[in-house]
């Protein structure tokens, strides 16, 4: 070893030793992922009948699954004023789950009837159904990233979009320890959010680890003490990739909000 190199060694060890360890001494990966907090860009008439299980951005319009037994449905939504331009009521035995715009597709998820929809985007009209064996929850897709399932557990599925076969699975933490009740998702610049149920918090998940890069904090969007029946939690995100906006709102929430995270 040269005198450089042994003075390279040295230099790269001393900063590792001071940016990878945290005070108590653990390593960086085990540490709980940062905390980021939002401001509201916009905020838009959400129809409060809709108990939002998916939400998804596709030329200036959204397209939203809503679930419950006898009110799961199929929408096309205009942003400005929430109005639905289009329905599709999904049979009454089913609970509409997830749901993911995939070419020209529309495919949508069942809650335990591990059953999915696959809907013409245009017409709304049936193409075909295909099954999968854990409970539907959320799902989302990009060219890039491919088709990701939620079932409320801590492992995110990737499935073939062409069968819905599951292709890998990746298990989510922070620092470590499995994030469950990962619920509606959306791919945002590579990485995968999830609504986890329960909670007002986002996270922002690395798909090749499952690792938790950061969490959204959105305690302070809606807060529960003013939220009105029968709202219910915070679920559903959406995304403009060419505007880079992000759109969330909840079950049966009034409002939908464009937030920026900071
Ligand atoms: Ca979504």
């Amino acid at each position: 070893m040269t005198r450089w190199s042994a003075w390279r060694s040295a230099l790269v060890a001393m900063i590792c030793s001071v940016a990878c360890l945290s005070a108590d001494g653990q390593s960086g990966a085990m540490r709980p992922a940062p905390v980021q907090n939002f401001t509201v860009v916009q905020s838009y008439p959400h129809d409060p009948g809709a108990f939002t299980q998916g939400l998804v951005f596709a030329d200036g319009e959204f397209y939203e699954s809503t679930g419950l037994n006898g009110e799961s449905s199929l929408r096309r939504v205009e942003i400005a004023s929430g109005k639905v331009l289009q329905s599709r009521t999904v049979d009454t035995q089913y609970f509409a789950e997830g749901l993911a715009l995939v070419g020209d597709a529309l495919v949508q998820l069942t809650w335990q009837h591990k059953l999915g929809f696959v809907y013409d985007r245009k017409t709304f009209a049936p193409r075909k159904t295909f099954t999968y064996k854990t409970e539907g929850w959320g799902l989302a897709y990009d060219v890039t990233g491919g088709l990701v399932l939620s079932d409320g557990s801590d492992t995110l599925f990737f499935l073939d979009p062409k069968t819905y076969g599951v292709l890998r699975t990746v298990r989510v933490t922070d620092a470590g320890r499995p994030v469950r009740d990962l619920n509606e998702l959306e791919w945002i610049e590579g990485e995968i959010w999830a609504n986890v149920w329960q909670t007002d918090r986002i996270a922002r998940i690395s798909p090749k680890t499952g690792a938790v890069n950061a969490w959204v904090d959105l305690t302070l969007l809606w807060p529960r003490q003013r939220r009105t029946p029968p709202a219910d939690v915070l679920n559903g995100i959406a995304y403009d990739p060419a505007a880079k906006r992000i759109f969330v709102t909840g079950k049966k929430w009034p409002r939908l909000y464009e937030i920026r995270v900071h």
